[in-house]
């Protein structure tokens, strides 16, 4: 079992709430698709899975009886750590975003304040930011912060200086990088973001549509991990769409292990992020998150 330290985390984000079915056929909206593209993910070196789900129409949902029906389909065909997004899409209610959370998922993404999306606002209000973070601790959730901008990361400080450390004890970010609206996809963009980090804390990269390669290069030699999916990603190289979410796997586990930091297994994954394996619950949270209780 290669270290945890000297390992790569690899999530995959296969399909996101932005993207239409008609713009990019290969992406995964059904069950079924999602079941194989965590198959497929798994076998490239994804050993978490960040989920959105859709209706029988394609479109974005956080309906809780598709979400129940989609975690149980992925864990019984997979062993990936199954992370729920609560951002949903931009056009999605706090009380919808909060329901979500009852599906049970290990984990769920927490997104650390507002930023523009393109021509939309994706919302995340400061009480709001507080009371995802005291739900997904009730229900032994492990939060993914997920970090659009520098005042982001402050803003993540100010909630585990507020409210303690989260449920497993640990800090996860991911840096969500080249949205347009927020941070650039940059090498000192994410040494920023890095920089201002509580020390203990764990971090992931996303760069967005072409600032992929850059991002996940500049993750790799800064010691960070990767997410990568069609949620983020379209186009493999220019004018070349992407053929599923195994295709971006496979590039992120070559460039992992070419930077001698190999891709994690679930088991390995579950251990770094605290969340529950399936025969034992992490005991209450040690603040290692350099944040004051
Ligand atoms: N769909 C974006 C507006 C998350 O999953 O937590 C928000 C998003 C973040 O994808
Ligand atoms: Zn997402």
């Amino acid at each position: 079992m290669a270290s945890v330290a000297a390992g790569t985390l690899l999530t995959v984000a296969p399909t996101g709430a932005e993207t239409a079915k008609t713009d990019a056929p290969a992406l995964p909206v059904t069950v079924d698709e999602l079941v194989s593209t965590a198959k497929a993910s798994q076998a490239a070196g994804a050993a978490v899975i960040h989920v959105h789900l859709r209706d029988d129409r394609a479109e974005p949902t956080l309906d809780l009886g598709r979400a129940r029906e989609a975690l149980q389909a992925i864990r019984e065909a997979t062993d990936l750590v199954v992370q729920v997004s609560s951002g949903g899409a931009v056009s999605d209610s706090e009380e919808s975003r909060l329901g979500v959370l009852d599906c049970e998922p290990d984990g769920a993404s927490l997104t650390c304040g507002t930023v523009n999306f393109g021509t939309d606002v994706f919302m995340n209000r400061w009480e709001f930011i507080e009371r995802l973070f005291l739900a997904m601790r009730e229900r032994q959730i492990v939060p993914e912060f997920e970090l659009f901008d520098l005042g982001h990361v402050a803003t993540m400080r100010r909630l585990l200086d507020k409210h303690g450390a989260p449920f497993g004890g640990h800090v996860h970010c991911d840096l969500v990088m080249g949205v347009p609206g927020g941070m650039p996809g940059t090498t000192a963009a994410l040494l920023a973001c890095v920089q201002s980090l509580p020390p203990e804390a764990t971090w992931s990269a996303t760069g967005v549509g072409r600032t992929t390669i850059p991002v996940m290069l500049a993750a790799l030699s800064a010691g960070g991990h990767l997410r990568v999916g069609m949620e983020d990603t379209l186009t493999f190289a220019p004018g070349q769409p992407v053929r599923d979410n195994a295709e971006l796997v496979e590039r992120a586990a070559d460039f992992a292990r070419l930077a001698q930091r190999p891709p994690l297994s679930s088991d390995e994954a579950r251990v770094l992020l605290g969340v529950r394996s399936s025969n034992a619950i992490p005991s209450q949270p040690s603040p290692s998150t350099g944040a004051q209780a």
